[in-house]
């Protein structure tokens, strides 16, 4: 299995950290999406990373919460995802908010990638919103827990940690995550002694 992803995807991040937590071995090929021989759309028509390619005559897996799926279900070892109804639903909610706030997040610095004059200043107000509610929502529920869901670590917290990764990296000069959202940011500082969070980490480019 062969793992396509750039390195500061958030998405492919959440990938990588399930495969080391699950102690299953993928291949990692980092991949430049602008690159016009980029291997990507041969494996998803959408262009998109991450991509889990499973066999060479095109057998792949995406995105990121099917792939993080077809992991954890593959070993029986430390399951990310309860197979308990309610509780999967809620570790799956958590991961389509924080992936939503990362979707948001990500339409803003494509925006502000443009030249000043062609930038939608409405545009990347609303997707703002979208990150601030999503942020507040995510830290409220959190509240005190030391989890996510049900006092366990999972997928949720998983989804969550890259969010913030991705927040830190691209928004730390205008959201301060420890004044704003204090229990996220305590969720975070635990993450980031993981070793797959450690492993991981995105970099400034
Ligand atoms: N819902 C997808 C989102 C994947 C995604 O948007 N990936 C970005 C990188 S962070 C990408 O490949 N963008 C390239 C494009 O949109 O053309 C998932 O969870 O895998």
């Amino acid at each position: 299995m062969k793992l396509l992803y750039t390195i500061n995807s958030p998405y492919a991040r959440k990938i990588r950290i399930v495969a080391a937590e699950k102690h299953i071995d993928i291949k990692l090929e980092e991949v430049v999406l602008s690159d016009p021989d980029c291997p990507v759309k041969q494996y998803n028509p959408l262009g998109k990373v991450p991509v889990l390619v499973l066999s060479e005559d095109n057998d792949s897996l995406y995105d990121s919460r099917v792939i993080a799926e077809y992991l954890d279900n593959r070993t029986p070892l430390a399951h990310l995802i309860p197979k308990d109804n309610t509780a999967k639903s809620a570790v799956r909610r958590w991961e389509a908010l924080a992936d939503g706030v990362c979707d948001a997040a990500v339409a803003v610095i494509m925006e502000q990638r443009k030249p000043e004059q062609k930038q939608e200043e409405a545009f990347i107000a609303r997707q703002m919103d979208k990150v601030t509610r999503g942020l507040t929502v995510l830290n409220n529920d959190l509240g005190h827990s030391k989890w996510c869901v049900d006092d366990t670590f999972s997928l949720a917290d998983i989804a969550v940690g890259c969010m913030l990764g991705y927040i830190k990296l691209r928004f730390g000069t205008t959201i301060d995550l420890a004044a704003d959202y204090p229990n996220l940011e305590r969720l975070q500082s635990v993450l980031i002694k993981r070793q797959s969070f450690i492993d991981s980490m995105p970099v400034a480019n």
